[in-house]
């Protein structure tokens, strides 16, 4: 750990708990000291020591169109120039949600927020308001922001209530959350069979991402649009994390499943706060001040995070963006999968559009439990060792990485030898 990100974090922690504003930042999962970040540019971050790192964070999502895209800055800058904020409707509002509902064809209204909890947490409440039922199944491992219903961990058997996996989330609000194992399909069928009359919704990562990259099993969101649609629950993909970028129109456009609500976030702030929730007119129609269920913000929307967001999707759309995102991701993980077998070391790696996870585990977990089988001590020698070697890997074996346009065939080759390395170390 450098003097001066030693001397922040130090300082830090006198002000912000843990010195950080938001927990896995602190590196409490991999252990040691955060770098602290300057600046960026393209698929690089620079620490306060003048550090270079190869970037596969990428603010966790957001910056898929690579660090300070010039045409992104110079959105921001004209729009920052002229307000940065009015509280009243803007058009440059009216053209990203145009734009959203383009993209996402299942999305016929959509209400942008400034979080991907506040688009999660609006959904279920949607849900709830528009079926007048109260209990929300979400999936062990899946993570949709912090909102309290959201914060539930499996209680014990799968048809029991969830338990709080917060402090400060009363029993009585977890108790209406359901926790299902992602990719039982059986189980889905059994719940539904059993409780459907009483599911506000389902919420779901179509592609999860926040327990590693786990994909979905075939059938297995199939049969969420099919036990939703005969029970009368909402379908909600949360998208925040694999909106534009495990395909253009997201996962929903890849596995081809209509849902009812969807969430989005990051990309479509291109680095700055902007979340949206959308879908169906008739659900959405619910929402204030047209309809019953209150939900409101004072930046919701605002000019400037909305024309990073803008700026971001048109570089997205881009012919070609997606496909070469993907190649650059799939050279990635072979490369990786390629260096460990080299080393001797079990592990295994996947990735779907610019998303992949890496394991210290013979094969891609396709389950929480498996993922609960990886090496995380491996994981937290390697991440430290590819650290040191300027590979910025996400700070925990339980976290996707990022793949950037900005990341070429230089950053692959550059990340594949410091691997070869950190295998051996690990
Ligand atoms: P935010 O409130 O952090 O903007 O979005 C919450 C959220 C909702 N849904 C999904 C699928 C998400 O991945 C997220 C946030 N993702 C984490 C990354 N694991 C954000 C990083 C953090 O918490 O600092």
């Amino acid at each position: 750990m450098s003097q001066r990100n030693q001397e922040l974090f130090e300082r830090a922690q006198l002000r912000i708990p843990a010195g950080v504003n938001s927990p896995v930042r602190a590196f409490r999962a991999v252990g040691g000291a955060p770098p602290f970040m300057e600046r960026a540019s393209g698929a690089n971050v620079w620490d306060a020591e003048g550090r270079r790192y190869i970037d596969y964070l990428g603010s966790w999502g957001p910056m898929v169109a690579g660090h300070t895209h010039p045409a992104v800055v110079e959105a921001v800058q004209a729009a920052a120039a002229k307000a940065l904020s009015f509280g009243a409707p803007t058009e440059s509002e009216i053209v990203l949600a145009e734009a959203i509902c383009r993209l996402v064809p299942s999305i016929e209204r959509v209400r942008l927020v400034s979080s991907g909890t506040e688009a999660t947490m609006t959904a279920i409440r949607l849900a709830r308001g528009f079926t007048g039922r109260s209990l929300i199944v979400k999936f062990e491992g899946c993570y949709h922001g912090h909102a309290d219903s959201l914060l539930v961990k499996a209680g014990s058997g799968a048809l029991t209530f969830g338990n709080p996996s917060s402090a400060g989330v009363p029993p009585q609000t977890a108790a209406h959350t359901l926790v299902l194992d992602f990719n039982d399909t059986a189980q889905v069928e059994k719940t539904f069979a059993a409780r459907g009359g009483e599911i506000a919704g389902v919420i779901v990562e179509p592609v999860a991402g926040n327990m590693n990259l786990v994909l979905p099993k075939p059938g297995f969101l199939e049969a969420l649009r099919v036990q939703c649609t005969k029970h009368g629950a909402v379908l909600i993909l949360d998208e925040v994390m694999t909106g534009f970028r495990v395909a253009l129109g997201g996962a929903q456009a890849r596995f081809g499943i209509r849902p009812d609500l969807t969430t989005l976030g990051k990309v479509i702030g291109g680095g700055l706060p902007v979340g949206a929730v959308g879908g169906r007119r008739d659900i959405m129609e619910k929402i204030a001040p047209l309809g019953p269920v209150y939900q409101a913000g004072t930046l919701s929307g605002n000019p400037v995070a909305v024309a990073a967001g803008l700026a971001t999707l048109k570089l997205v759309e881009a012919p070609g963006f997606q496909d070469r995102i993907e190649a650059t991701t799939k050279a990635l993980v072979e490369g990786l999968a390629a260096e460990a077998k080299k080393a001797g070391v079990v592990f295994s790696a996947q990735s779907i559009g610019s998303m992949f996870g890496v394991y210290f585990r013979a094969t891609p977990p396709t389950s929480f439990p498996e993922v609960m089988q990886c090496d995380k001590d491996r994981f937290n020698r390697f991440f430290h060792a590819m650290l040191e070697r300027g590979v910025y890997l996400a700070p925990s074996a339980y976290e996707a990485g990022f793949v950037s346009a900005a990341h070429g065939a230089a950053e692959i080759d550059e990340t594949l030898k410091a691997a070869a390395e950190a295998f051996r170390l690990a």
